[in-house]
């Protein structure tokens, strides 16, 4: 690994020397020699130490000139940027002016300008703009922008309002004084659908959503997720934008979702491009969330930012926070919460159980890119989900106001967030901050002790150490708690224990009858709760808790226990199990959507998790037995009901991608899916073959080919779809996805020879090597091929495109998991990835913390 690999500490930072009064920049874009003029007024930043020298980041700049005030001046750059002698510089504020060259055609790290299809495109968060220019490339020095583009291409984008126009050129303003790593800046061949928004105040905003000529018809969704989510932010937030245009860009080759430019926001063309033949109803929903994000971003990210990147979830676990809540009232809260406890558990308690545990605040980083993680953002957005129920749905609204009020402007620490908590809650809330600084998931036990018509509550909390972290503190967690009666009936609506020590008692009397207790509710704190309970009692909850995420846990709770029974002992599912199930599956009275949650089994990779959490090495490939095992009892045992539902659950008429049809659709490829395990897949095949929508086609391909069928599907599928780049991206991932164990490397091998993978673009990437590490059983064969076909591709990819290797590289994250054998393919493949000399930094620091 190279030896630049520095630590940056929180505990180090200094305020900006310099500040900027404004920015003007003029590119001259070419591919191979883009000239890029900058004209940057400082100012020395009163708050800072007098007299010190002016730094500037700069990576893979060709310098051409330089002045100051100017007059020509002589910098001698170095390997991160240039530095200008106090002595040597102006008293008061000066004018900086540079040219330097980039090249942005040969750019495969997708971060500063780089090219997509012949189009330009910008990635700056979160040290990108100093591949672009020389500039103190940190959040919390904000500037105004004035920008001038000259090409000939015909559209030429950047932040703000649009400043003037002439043939070749482009000028746009942007007046709200922003970060560097919100600049962007496109240019291309691409055409817009456009709408107009009245804001709140008045304001006539026009919206475009930019994409590639042919693109235009898959839009419409995207464009009305867009308004939609404006609409809510003045509704809920009293937020209303501040621009007269509002543009989206598409772009196919992007290391993450999105991203919130101010005014510009530049999409994964994966979140923007839907059509009901092309998309599923799950790609529907992460378009309509992801454009929300980057639209909330506005307030809570660009008008308020962070100070510094270690702050990353003051912004992002915030508007992750604020997505979730919009999708709950676009769609449904219950079905809403409970998918968001579950990619909280798959993604943030894996990360947090293992070697790269970090607090949701870090306190030091190699590479920041490697800190855009399930914790910072999941796990983030959790910590204010508790804040708004420790004070409460008006207090929260009161101290967000206070946020907006005092903060606008400035770039802001988690010290900021807390206090306007709590002073608009007037509530200490210095233990709770705690959950800011501290890493790992709280395991909390819950025993119960019934006599003479009281129950008494015994909770303990229990942080296991994290990397860095021996010893754990109490944290303040709110449980939200409830009282069934065994007929089903509710003797105590939810209340809120608050926790705070190791170990607290909570009694409650004048019970008419043992109560089953409904402990953690809506799962108000992201903690892992132990709580002894029986079959019987699970499926009273099951059946009638009052809350919908309880009666979920319960069914999942159930589902768990027999998987980890039939995984060690080789049991069987129970009738009483089954009987759960089928009185789920054919309740009319609950929404679809929910039905198809409790019906899907927990995964290979969340089995192996809590096996691991209750103290076993998880057999990847007896998991993998032992639930396809219980798939096929449950096709067994429920084939009448399964095949009704799969006919009740059509969805006549046109296709709409709206919550109540996708939740049907929902509900019948799951039904399906599971049958599938005892017909063969008759049924699947038949919705494959009727299917009209991408959401029935694929998922009734997908449950073919888990059983081993979908051959003749898959040749169909790649007929109809080798010329939809994002459609191809289902046809690689599904058959790594699915493939039996001791075939998925190798499918994943042969599809790296495919004429179609093309192994520099992210989402085909992902698609292929992301899809072999999710699936445990293929990757995690003891043969360890998986493990090398991975690593060979991280290598190579790590030379192009660091970051997104860095990404991927997380598949490995679980490998303490598992046992000696595998443990040690595992240690040679991470020793091999990072004994290299041109190991990057992004890739030395996730293998360098995996191998601990
Ligand atoms: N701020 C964006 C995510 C993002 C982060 C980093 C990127 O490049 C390194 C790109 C996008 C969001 O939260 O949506
Ligand atoms: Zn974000």
């Amino acid at each position: 690994m190279r030896d630049t690999a520095q630590p940056i500490y929180l505990a180090d930072y200094q305020p900006p020397a310099f500040l900027i009064e404004q920015v003007e920049l003029t590119f001259r874009l070419a591919p191979k020699t883009t000239r890029v003029v900058s004209q940057i007024r400082f100012a020395p930043n009163p708050a800072a130490a007098p007299g010190q020298d002016l730094r500037l980041d700069g990576e893979g700049l060709t310098l051409i000139a330089a002045s100051i005030d100017g007059a020509h001046v002589t910098a001698t750059p170095d390997a991160t940027g240039l530095s200008m002698a106090a002595a040597t510089l102006p008293d008061g504020p000066f004018t900086w002016e540079a040219e330097v060259e980039i090249a942005p055609e040969g750019n495969t790290a997708l971060e500063g300008l780089y090219m997509s299809n012949g189009m330009y495109c910008t990635q700056c968060e979160a040290e990108g703009f100093r591949k672009i220019t020389f500039y103190p490339d940190r959040p919390d020095v904000m500037a105004p922008f004035r920008v001038r583009i000259e090409s000939d291409l015909p559209v030429l984008l950047s932040n703000g309002n649009p400043a003037g126009r002439g043939p070749g050129w482009a000028e746009w303003d942007d007046p709200h004084p922003k970060p560097s790593y919100l600049f962007a800046l496109v240019a291309g061949e691409l055409t817009a659908r456009t709408v107009r928004f009245t804001t709140m105040e008045g304001r006539d905003v026009t919206l475009n959503i930019w994409v590639r000529p042919g693109d235009e018809d898959k839009t419409a969704y995207a464009l009305d997720a867009l308004k939609r989510s404006m609409l809510w932010d003045e509704q809920v937030y009293g937020r209303a934008y501040d621009l007269d245009i509002f543009n989206i860009v598409a772009v196919d080759d992007f290391n993450m979702g999105a991203m919130e430019n101010k005014g510009l926001n530049i999409f994964n063309s994966r979140y923007v491009l839907a059509s009901g033949v092309t998309a599923t109803d799950s790609d529907f929903a992460a378009i309509e969330r992801i454009i929300a994000h980057e639209y909330f971003h506005n307030w809570t990210g660009n008008r308020i930012t962070c100070r510094d990147w270690f702050q990353l979830s003051l912004k992002e676990g915030l508007t992750v926070f604020r997505d979730q809540q919009f999708m709950g009232d676009m769609r449904s809260h219950a079905v809403k919460r409970i998918e968001d406890v579950l990619t909280l558990r798959a993604r943030q308690f894996r990360e947090d159980a293992g070697p790269l545990a970090h607090p949701v605040r870090p306190e030091s980083y190699v590479e920041i890119n490697n800190f855009y993680t399930a914790t910072v953002y999941e796990k983030g957005a959790e910590l204010i989900r508790m804040l708004r129920l420790l004070v409460g749905d008006a207090q929260y609204r009161g101290a967000l106001d206070l946020y907006f009020a005092r903060h606008d402007g400035q770039a802001c620490t988690i010290e900021d967030w807390i206090a306007v908590f709590e002073d608009a809650a007037g509530r200490d809330l210095s233990q709770f901050k705690r959950w800011y600084e501290q890493a790992g998931t709280p395991k909390v036990t819950l025993l119960e002790d019934w006599q003479d018509g009281k129950l008494t509550l015994t909770l303990r909390q229990h942080t296991a150490p994290t990397p860095g972290q021996p010893l754990k503190e109490p944290l303040l967690i709110p449980v939200a708690l409830g009282l069934i009666a065994p007929d089903g009936t509710e003797l105590l609506p939810t209340q809120i224990l608050e926790l705070d020590s190791p170990e607290q008692v909570f009694r409650f009397s004048d019970l008419p009858t043992k109560p089953v207790v409904s402990a953690l509710r809506g799962f108000s704190a992201p903690v892992q709760l132990a709580h002894a309970q029986s079959s019987a009692e699970r499926a009273i909850l099951l059946g009638h808790d009052t809350d919908p995420f309880a009666r979920f846990e319960a069914g999942r709770n159930l589902a768990r226990d027999i998987l980890h029974a039939m995984i060690r002992d080789g049991a069987r599912p129970g009738p009483e199990y089954l009987e759960a199930m089928r009185l789920a599956l054919t309740d009319h009275a609950l929404d679809p959507a929910f039905r198809a949650l409790v019906l899907r089994l927990p995964g290979e990779d969340e089995l192996a998790q809590s096996l691991h959490a209750a103290g076993h090495t998880p057999d990847p490939d007896a998991i993998h037995t032992a639930r396809r095992l219980a798939l096929r009892r449950m096709a067994d045992a429920l084939a009448p009901d399964l095949a009704r539902v799969v006919e009740d659950m059509d969805t006549p008429g046109p296709f709409s991608p709206d919550a109540r049809d996708a939740g049907r659709r929902a509900l019948r490829l799951a039904a399906a899916g599971v049958l599938a395990h005892a017909d063969g897949g008759a049924k699947a095949r038949a919705i494959f073959a009727q299917a009209d929508n991408m959401t029935e086609q694929f998922g009734a391909w997908s449950a073919l080919l888990a059983v081993g069928a979908g051959a003749e599907e898959g040749a169909q599928f790649h007929r109809q779809w080798q010329g939809d780049r994002l459609v191809m991206d289902k046809w690689f991932a599904a058959q790594v996805m699915h493939a039996a164990p001791e075939r998925a490397a190798k499918i994943a091998a042969a599809l790296t020879d495919h004429a179609a993978f093309d192994w520099k673009n992210p989402n085909r990437f992902r698609a292929v090597i992301g899809s072999l590490g999710a699936h445990p059983a293929g990757f995690h064969r003891k043969d360890g091929a998986g493990y090398r076909l991975v690593a060979d591709w991280l290598i190579r990819l790590d030379g192009a495109n660091p970051q997104a290797a860095a990404r991927v590289s997380t598949v490995f994250e679980t490998w303490r998991r598992y046992d000696h054998e595998r443990q040690a393919l595992i240690r040679a493949e991470l020793t091999r990835m990072q004994d290299r000399p041109e190991c990057s930094r992004d890739m030395g620091e996730m293998v360098g913390r995996m191998l601990g």
